[in-house]
């Protein structure tokens, strides 16, 4: 019998077969293997792109019997599965990440050489896979990462976008976008179900009926039903056998082409609506923190819940006789609003098509979900039209209808004498046009609702979602995130993970917490030392590579001063170049001036259609133009701006980093992630008392944290009582100096509107307060600087930061969220004479 018929439990794993050995020499056979039948090439005619996807297959498969154990271990044992919904994943590639999983790297770069080839230019080769936006979609990466780590079976849930996020390049200094076909050559990491493809209905309308059993019911007659075909990655975990499955839906139309059109010979219109359904899960918005409340977006979002659903029911009644104990079963996450509506359908599901009543259906639902809150921006929270819910979800906004008014009636007999709150807490918003509020179906829908950081959960209670934690105090939640230390310094720092595991065993890579032991050499001047070089050895790398990609040649002897992130005015990219222009002014004023030399370098992409961020990498590049050419200057600084940043380009950033720029307004960053990321790899930060800020200071020590700006509590103060920026820019010589030169037209060949619109609202509104934290961030970053001319103190203060960020291990998070909220218990895969570390 073929060894694919060998039913699993008997499924011999071969050692040193084709596909599964590990040995080098097999390697090497199963790569030119692949090549020749995955790819159809031989070595002579083959490119990059070729050698780097036969490298993947070869790869895959060996996930494959860890990856389908995986699957026969929870199916067998019935087990609780966290279900992480979220229409964004920024995974990062997968072709390092497989190999430091599988414990391959070393095995596979001998393999790779021997066949002539470079292994970190095969790497290169592959697509970051940019279906997520920022910090939300990667936290849900890495929280993928640490769940498989944990041994927790889990499956995360989205959309496969045919185009992910945009590639951004420059010209003349503005952001251009140009699509991301990251699909182009294939994506050897999926395998595609279409066995298990979903049915989705859209529009239509609803009627009544009665039943059987004479009972009154409701169905709904859908205008258009559209396919979702589940296209799974592997997820492996660090040095166990569980790999979970990240299911992305993919759209498309019911019937390949409408028949009556094209025997009319209406060949367009034969096609047209095939395409108007793939155009479902064509594209990512492109937008972070702000939703753009187009049609095609709630049909995206429905469209993946739907599936999701429908997928999480199936796989519940093949070992269960109703759905009575789903929450058995299933944890229900919600990644934001975002996948919110998973809650009115799993309501109609749970009414209309297995005929359960009303208050079971409920109770069902509020104990399988969990809702995060990403933000409090409140232009970010989401709201969809009335009209445009029932023109889509006719069903939907009945559900919701009916959730909303049992929901008010509580409230009215729990708060008899508040008429306002009623108002506040209603699921739809009534003045002027109507709105359902996504933030509130997703509080009264869940058991439990969070945020990511403490002051974030803090604000949320006392201001965002203020009414929902004093009807159900008890609902709410702190999960401060964290991120993966396997990609963000295994994988991003191969030099610095290196030389831990030489002192203390590579257990920390599992337990970060166990870092801290190495605070016993920190009054060693060796383990000082060889820090010092490695960090400077990663700036080197840096250097380069901006030399290549930028043209600018920097000094890695400077200060790494870095800000990499979306680009958003709460974030304050600007109140950076404020502070390089100050500089630059004190350089003007006094060519001889003693300024320790600084690269300044940022990323980041603003969203298409928003202008003032736009603008502001425009006046990056602006200032970098000019300072880094003026001999006054004489190189002491340095603006870079790192076009298309992404996963991959972080990984080569935050090694190299001295400072670490959080500077966002109090009170506006959820947390951040980027923040600990740096932390990790021995950047110092300088930053507001905002988001996860606040914990990485107390974890790393006041001491070793440059802190300035107003706080939260300062920052609502100020607005409350009348902030005038005229003033700050009136009082402060060398703020006005700034403001002044870059009015004037000085770094844009004297045209003096170009930058009009950013200067005029700094002045006249100053939303995020630059004007009232500029003189604390000149002054904290003149610390920065005298401190980092201390070389020996500032290499104890990093190494401090990094050894200190264990509570920034999503390992920690996701640990929390299976104890509080999910309930969820770690399943280990049992591997007959398998043992990745062996391997
Ligand atoms: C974000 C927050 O802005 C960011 O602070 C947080 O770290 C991240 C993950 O929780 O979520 N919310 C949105 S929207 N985009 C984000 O990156």
């Amino acid at each position: 019998m073929p060894e694919s018929l060998i039913p699993m439990n008997e499924c011999p794993i071969q050692i040193e077969d084709d596909r599964t050995g590990t040995s080098v020499p097999t390697l090497k056979r199963a790569f030119a293997d692949n090549l020749f039948y995955e790819l159809g090439k031989y070595e002579a005619i083959a490119s990059k792109e070729d050698f780097y996807m036969a490298l993947a297959y070869t790869l895959r498969d060996r996930l494959l019997s860890r990856w389908l154990k995986t699957f026969k271990t929870y199916d067998d044992n019935n087990v609780k599965i966290v279900y992480y919904l979220s229409a964004e994943f920024l995974m990062g590639r997968h072709l390092g990440n497989s190999l430091i999983n599988l414990h391959l790297y070393d095995r596979i770069r001998q393999a790779v050489e021997e066949s002539g080839l470079d292994l970190d230019e095969l790497l290169e080769q592959e697509p970051d896979p940019g279906l997520g936006n920022g910090g939300l979609g990667r936290l849900a990466a890495c929280f993928l990462d640490s769940l498989a780590t944990l041994e927790i079976p889990a499956v995360g849930y989205g959309i496969r976008y045919e185009f992910g996020i945009f590639h951004q390049i420059m010209q003349d200094g503005w952001q251009a976008e140009i699509p991301d076909k990251w699909l182009r050559f294939g994506n050897p990491w999926e395998i595609p179900r279409p066995d298990q493809a979903i049915d989705v209905n859209f529009g239509g309308h609803t009627e009544t009926y009665h039943d059987e059993k004479g009972r009154e019911r409701i169905r709904w007659i859908p205008a258009k039903t559209v396919i979702g075909i589940p296209y799974d990655t592997p997820v492996p975990g660090y040095d166990t056998n569980t790999v979970n499955p990240l299911r992305l839906w993919k759209a498309e139309a019911s019937d390949a082409f409408n028949f009556d059109a094209f025997n009319a010979g209406n060949y367009d219109g034969a096609v047209a609506d095939k395409m108007r359904s793939e155009t479902i899960s064509k594209v990512l918005y492109p937008n972070d923190n702000t939703p753009q409340g187009k049609q095609l977006r709630l049909e995206q979002q429905y469209f993946f819940v739907a599936c999701s659903l429908r997928d999480i029911i199936k796989r519940h009644l093949k070992h269960n006789t109703s759905l009575y104990n789903l929450n058995e079963t299933a944890a229900i996450q919600l990644n934001d609003t975002h996948p919110a509506i998973a809650i009115a359908e799993l309501m109609r599901l749970l009414l209309d098509e297995y005929g359960i009543d009303w208050d079971s259906a409920w109770r069902i639902t509020q104990k399988t979900f969990a809702y995060t809150n990403h933000t409090l921006l409140p232009e970010a929270l989401e709201k969809w039209s009335v009209g445009l819910f029932e023109y889509l979800l006719p069903r939907h906004l009945q559900v919701i209808y009916e959730i909303n008014r049992r929901f008010i009636e509580d409230v009215q007999r729990w708060y008899p004498d508040d008429d306002q709150l009623v108002g506040r807490l209603s699921l739809i918003e009534e003045s002027g046009e109507k709105y359902v509020r996504m933030a509130h179906l997703a509080c009264v829908g869940s058991h439990a609702v969070n945020g990511v950081a403490a002051l974030h959960t803090k604000l949320l209670k006392q201001d965002t979602l203020r009414d929902f934690y004093k009807l159900w105090p008890e609902k709410f939640f702190n999960k401060t995130n964290g991120v993966t230390p396997r990609r963000w310094i295994l994988l991003s720092n191969p030099t610095l993970s290196e030389f831990y595991s030489s002192k203390i065993g590579d257990g920390w890579l599992k337990n970060l917490d166990k870092l801290r032991q190495l605070e016993a050499y920190i009054d060693d001047p060796e383990f000082c030392e060889q820090w010092h070089q490695i960090k400077l050895y990663n700036k080197k790398l840096l250097a380069d590579y901006m030399l290549k990609f930028n043209g600018i040649e920097v000094d890695p002897h400077s200060i790494f001063d870095i800000q990499v992130k979306r680009i958003h005015e709460y974030k304050r990219q600007h109140l950076d170049v404020l502070h390089i222009i100050t500089l630059y002014n004190r350089i003007k004023q006094n060519p001889n001036i003693n300024i320790y030399p600084r690269t300044f370098i940022f990323g980041g992409k603003a969203a298409p259609g928003y202008f003032m961020a736009k603008l502001i990498i425009k006046l990056i590049n602006a200032v970098g133009e000019v300072v880094n050419k003026d001999p006054d200057v004489r190189g002491r600084l340095k603006v870079v701006f790192l076009s298309n940043f992404n996963a991959s380009l972080g990984q080569r950033i935050y090694p190299a980093a001295d400072l670490s720029e959080q500077i966002s307004t109090a009170g506006k960053e959820a947390s951040g992630t980027g923040n600990m990321k740096f932390a990790m790899n021995g950047s110092l930060t300088i930053g507001t008392l905002d988001g996860a800020n606040i914990e990485i200071r107390e974890e790393a020590g006041f001491e070793n944290f440059f802190l300035f700006g107003l706080t939260a509590e300062e920052v609502h103060n100020l607005k409350s009582n009348g902030y005038k920026p005229s003033d700050y820019y009136n009082h402060n010589q060398e703020l006005k100096a700034v403001m002044d030169r870059i009015s004037s037209g000085y770094f844009s060949h004297g045209d003096q509107e170009m930058f009009k619109p950013l200067v005029d609202s700094l002045m006249y509104h100053d939303e995020y307060m630059l004007f009232a934290d500029y003189q604390s961030y000149i002054d904290c970053q003149r610390q920065v600087s005298l401190a980092f001319q201390d070389s020996k103190k500032w290499t104890r203060m990093s190494i401090l930061n990094a050894l200190r960020m264990g509570k920034f291990s999503s390992d920690r998070t996701i640990n929390e969220y299976c104890n509080e909220i999910w309930n969820v218990k770690s399943v280990p895969v049992e591997m007959e004479g398998y043992n990745p570390e062996s391997a």
